[in-house]
């Protein structure tokens, strides 16, 4: 896992990149944007090849998500419209899992979970998801990989692809929450503006 020293007047990190921690480089965490922003709708490219300018990304988003703090981050929520997520759901956050251009290529199950998102911080509410999946997709070294399974991982996941495909977990709630959740996010999001 990247390691990073922290200078909190900038917020720049000392970033030890991932499998290769002689490589230091200086990071920002990237902005993340929030509901309900429309670039958050914007469908992912597959990439063609997981190279060192898509690692400097996946270093960078887990740095992001780390510093959140989250369990996982797909790449439009910082406003890149590739299809990447990194996810470590470890409490140590020790063991992070890079994904590019993820599939689910089979599921089965039913499981309900509170849920989460860094865009839409503060909401929590129950989505119900497949509760063992597989998944392909290019790891961090460009290998192709296959996954299977269940839980929190399997959830996350899940709610991941989404977000390369322009969905977000209130999607799955009533039109009635979705406008709540709406109104409480711009009102929140003028209050930080005018702060
Ligand atoms: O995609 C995201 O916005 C990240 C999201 C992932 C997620 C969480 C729960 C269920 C499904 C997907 C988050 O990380 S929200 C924050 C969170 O869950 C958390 C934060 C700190 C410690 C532990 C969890
Ligand atoms: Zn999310």
């Amino acid at each position: 896992m990247p390691t990073k020293t922290a200078n909190r007047k900038s917020d720049f990190f000392l970033v030890e990149h991932f499998r290769h921690p002689d490589h230091v480089s200086v990071m920002e965490p990237y902005p993340i944007l929030h509901y309900p922003d429309p670039r958050l709708r914007l469908k992912t490219r597959t990439v063609e090849r997981v190279d060192d300018e898509i690692r400097q990304i996946f270093d960078r988003m887990l740095l992001t998500m780390h510093e959140a703090p989250g369990i996982g981050l797909a790449a439009p929520q910082v406003d890149i419209q590739k299809a990447l997520i990194v996810i470590d759901i470890s409490e140590k956050k020790d063991q992070p899992l890079f994904l590019a251009n993820p599939k689910i290529t089979a599921k089965s199950g039913h499981k309900t979970f509170e849920e989460g998102c860094l865009s839409v911080p503060g909401i929590y509410a129950e989505v119900e998801r497949a509760e063992n999946i597989t998944v392909t997709a290019l790891d961090y070294d460009n290998n192709p990989i296959e996954i299977t399974t269940d839980g929190l991982l399997a959830i996350c996941i899940q709610h991941e692809i989404d977000h390369l495909k322009g969905k977000l977990f209130v999607d799955y709630l009533s039109r009635i929450k979705q406008q709540r959740i709406r109104k409480k996010m711009l009102k929140m999001e003028k209050i930080t503006q005018t702060a």
